[in-house]
């Protein structure tokens, strides 16, 4: 069973998780303003991951025979300068999601609720991946400035990218 503690924080996280989804949709609509389908299809696979993201607390909240509470998720912003902005502001997102999951843990530590501390190291890995994958996206836009050919590699490469659920997600 869930301490009332670990209940709403785990709680939090799922609108956390929901909210990630929401701003990099935005961002993919912005991306496909752009002219750049490559990018904005990048930004919809991590759309999909933030949703898995949001689905696992669910599941695992209700595994604990906690009680799951929706609440209102936060607009998100409308546009973004350019490809390097939108993309430094996911990175950015990514630390700060990163801080929560710590924070995260550190309760759980607190609460003395080993089950959810082993729940959350999964999350610790993924976060690893995350920022990775946002910065090895601004490392390359920064490398190819404002080259137009170098943007338009960049966008066809991020086009390639395909979402993989985990094994658990798919029931196998
Ligand atoms: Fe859910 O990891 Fe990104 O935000």
């Amino acid at each position: 069973m869930l301490s009332p503690r670990m209940e709403e924080a785990l709680n939090k996280q799922i609108n956390a998780e929901l909210h990630s989804a929401y701003i990099y949709l935005a961002m993919a609509a912005d991306l496909e303003e752009k002219n750049l389908p490559g990018a904005s299809s990048w930004m919809k696979m991590q759309v999909q991951e933030e949703l898995m993201h949001a689905r696992k607390f669910f599941d695992y909240i209700n595994e604990r025979q906690g009680r799951v509470t929706l609440e209102a998720i936060e607009a998100p912003p409308g546009s973004w300068e350019s490809i390097l902005a939108i993309f430094e502001a996911a990175y950015k997102h990514e630390v700060y999601i990163s801080g929560r999951i710590n924070d995260l843990v550190e309760l759980s530590r607190e609460e003395k609720d080993n089950a959810t501390y082993n729940f959350l190291q999964w999350f610790v890995s993924e976060q690893v991946e995350e920022e990775s994958s946002t910065d090895a996206v601004v490392q390359k836009l920064k490398l190819v400035g404002d080259h137009g050919h170098g943007i338009f590699m960049v966008n066809q490469e991020l086009g390639a990218r395909v979402f993989t659920p985990p094994a658990a997600e798919t029931g196998v």
